[in-house]
Order: structure tokens, then C-alpha cells, then sequence
């Protein structure tokens, strides 16, 4: 397997993930400006529509779209919270949070970007801010602290990738301990220090 990531963007949620699994793979880092890779080439002819993640799962075949690509790794495992059987209520509550998570991660997006007005930028504060109290909401109804009740999933990877950007992006997310709180928990994982090491130092 071969995951196309960007340092510190959303395939590092893959990343987190493919270590906790202990699968073998590795990693091709993109240049998101100029869509090349390392030795040159042309990412669009990876993944046509240029963004990261994509997951090459055999020669020429490749899956994008991180709720695809979380959920096939997790199958390719032998970890239960990852991989809830097909059609199941779990499968389903899974596919339902990364959805969610991918909702965040729309809401936030728009902050990369410069050309905005300060007006256009508050609009942007208050869908983000109506997402974090969504996701303080759910966590607040959890027993264990993860999205899921059975614990560390992908889910919790991909949002705690995306509550990452809060803080170079100062956005203040101090009023959501629980969602802070997860961010820390996920980032301190071995898996994760190890994906972040290893993007920071490629
Ligand atoms: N819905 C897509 C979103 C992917 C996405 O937005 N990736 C960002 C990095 S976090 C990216 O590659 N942006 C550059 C681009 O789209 O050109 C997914 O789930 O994979």
C-alpha cells in the first residue's frame, strides 16, 4: 500500500491509522502547490482531482476520499473498532462519523484560504463554531471520551487531525474541552507521533 499524503493535512489521519494497524506501507509525499511528486511526476495522474489523501492499495489502483480510504484500511485489518462487520448499526454509526468529521472538515477549509473579506471570515467562524458545539455535543454524550463506544476509531483520527489546525489557523477552541481534550488524547498516541515524525522529517 501506498498513501499519497500532505504533511499535517488530512491524510494524516491514514497515516495515524496504517501505524495503529501495523500494515505495511509507504508513503509518497505531494506537493499540493504544483500537484508533483518527489521524483517529478504528475500527482493528477494519481488522483485527477488533486488532493490528498489517495491510497494506491495495489499497482494501479488507487481509492481517494478519506471516509473511503479510513474504512478500507480499517477491513484490512485485524482491529475490531475498525472494521465493524458489513451492513451492522456499527458499520453504519462509523460511516456516520466520518461523515460528521468530514462536515468539520468543510467547515474549516475556507480558513486556508487568504481571499476572503473579515466579514466573509466571520460567517466562515460561526458554521465552524456550529460544528465544534455539534462535536462537543456528541463527545459530551459519550461514555468514553471517543466518538464510538467501541473506542479509538478512525473517526476520532480524522477529527482530532482536523482540531489540529485550530491552532495555526488561531482559532480559539478552549470553550470545547472535550473536543480539546480528544485532540490531545489522539495526538499523543504513539501512532500519531510516529506519522508526525516521519511527515515532519520527509
Ligand atoms: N473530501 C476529500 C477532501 C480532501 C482534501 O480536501 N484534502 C486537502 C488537504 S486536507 C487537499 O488535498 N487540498 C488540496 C486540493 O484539494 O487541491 C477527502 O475526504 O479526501
Amino acid at each position: 500500500m501506498k498513501l499519497y499524503y500532505s504533511p499535517g493535512a488530512c491524510s494524516l489521519a491514514s497515516h495515524i491509522i496504517l501505524n495503529e494497524t501495523g500494515l505495511p506501507f509507504e508513503t509518497v509525499k505531494v506537493n499540493l502547490g504544483d500537484k508533483t511528486l518527489p521524483d517529478g511526476s504528475d500527482y493528477l495522474s494519481v488522483n485527477p482531482r488533486g488532493a490528498v489523501p489517495a491510497l494506491e492499495i495495489s499497482p494501479g489502483t488507487v481509492i481517494t476520499q478519506n471516509v473511503a480510504i479510513l474504512t478500507w484500511i480499517g477491513h484490512q485489518s485485524d482491529v475490531p473498532a475498525f472494521r465493524p462487520a458489513d451492513g451492522s448499526l456499527e458499520q453504519a454509526r462509523l460511516l456516520e462519523a466520518l461523515g460528521f468529521c468530514e462536515d468539520v472538515h468543510g467547515a474549516i477549509g475556507p480558513f486556508f484560504s487568504s481571499s476572503y473579506s473579515e466579514d466573509t471570515k466571520k460567517i466562515f467562524q460561526t458554521n465552524f463554531m456550529r460544528r465544534m458545539t455539534q462535536l462537543e455535543a456528541l463527545l459530551g454524550a459519550s461514555e468514553n471520551g471517543w466518538l464510538l463506544p467501541q473506542g479509538f476509531t478512525q473517526a476520532d483520527a480524522l477529527i482530532a487531525v482536523i482540531l489540529r489546525w485550530t491552532i495555526p489557523l488561531h482559532l480559539d477552541i478552549s470553550s470545547y474541552p472535550k473536543s480539546s481534550a480528544l485532540r490531545e488524547r489522539v495526538l499523543s498516541r504513539p501512532s500519531a507521533q510516529k506519522a508526525l515524525k516521519s511527515e515532519e522529517n520527509a
